[in-house]
């Protein structure tokens, strides 16, 4: 897709795991603010189902790439061979991301641990690796990390999930470090409890599980995480939002929570 001059002047989101959750609000929100889109994910149809429920929204463009984040090749070919008006990518929500299982670290399924690591932090480097430098190279960028409150604090059973969301923690603030020189900004939001398909994978499909995590608490909502991520993307180009913390107000980090029933 060919843009034109007046919509090369209109800026591009690119955002990981946009087929559900905080991804595919955050989608929604940014074409609602006139962005181009770049939206991914592993299942075909709901990429297409997205681009069709974006496309509705006046002047924005939308470029679906399919491909899964593990996989490095798939990351370099999907971001290196985007059409050149699409590489000036403004924004890079790094979002993609799971937790499998919950488990004390004795009984974890290993299988369940290389998917969070996979996911979680390598491919959350792959694509950084891919688009940093094509921010680097305009001196101009915003990286969004999600991360989690679980990449704070650890609690019993969250052992991996906990470790690859503080590896994020630790890589986003290496990488305001590094992007520093190149102008680019680097936020790390770390969300508590919100009430997602993040549980249902958690719990392979437990929907009954699923539910309960979330019960008398009155979780966040994939929006509020949406439009947090907007706040911190709207600001004046000299302000950094370095670090959001985000709870629903019935919980207080990963050990306290009130819930109403
Ligand atoms: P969802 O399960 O609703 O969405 C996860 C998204 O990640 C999906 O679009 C999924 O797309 C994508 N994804 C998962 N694995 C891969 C992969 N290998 N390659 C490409 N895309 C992938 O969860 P949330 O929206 O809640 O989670 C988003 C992020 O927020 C995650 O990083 C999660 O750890 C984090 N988080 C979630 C919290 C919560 O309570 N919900 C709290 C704190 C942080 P597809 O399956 O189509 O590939
Ligand atoms: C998701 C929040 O507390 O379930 O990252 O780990 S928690």
């Amino acid at each position: 897709m060919i843009l034109n001059h007046s919509e090369l002047m209109k800026k591009t989101i690119l955002i990981t795991g946009a087929t559900a959750g905080f991804g595919r609000a955050t989608a929604l929100r940014f074409a609602r603010e006139g962005f181009n889109l770049i939206v991914t994910g592993r299942r075909k149809e709901r990429l297409d189902d997205l681009e069709k429920e974006l496309l509705a929204y006046k002047d924005v463009k939308v470029m679906p790439l399919n491909f899964d984040v593990r996989k490095r090749y798939e990351v370099e070919d999907a971001i290196n061979n985007l059409p050149e008006e699409w590489k000036k990518i403004d924004i890079l929500v790094n979002n993609a991301g799971l937790a499998v299982g919950l488990n004390h670290i004795d009984k974890g399924n290993i299988d369940d641990w290389d998917r969070m690591i996979d996911t979680n932090v390598k491919g959350l480097l792959y694509v950084t690796r891919a688009v940093a430098p094509l921010m680097a190279e305009r001196n101009s960028g915003h990286i969004i990390n999600i991360s989690s409150i679980a990449g704070k604090e650890v609690y019993e059973n969250g052992n991996v999930y906990c470790a690859s969301k503080h590896a994020v923690d630790s890589l986003s603030r290496a990488m305001r470090i590094d992007l520093l020189r190149d102008n680019i900004k680097v936020t790390n939001i770390s969300p508590g409890m919100a009430e997602t398909e993040f549980s249902l994978v958690r719990f392979k499909g437990d929907k009954a599980k699923a539910r309960e995590v979330y019960q008398g608490i009155d979780a966040l909502t994939a929006e509020d995480i949406a439009d947090s991520i907007w706040y911190c993307a709207s600001l004046p180009g000299h302000v950094c939002i370095n670090e959001l913390v985000i709870t629903p107000v019935r919980q207080a980090g990963v050990h306290y929570n009130i819930r109403i029933t």
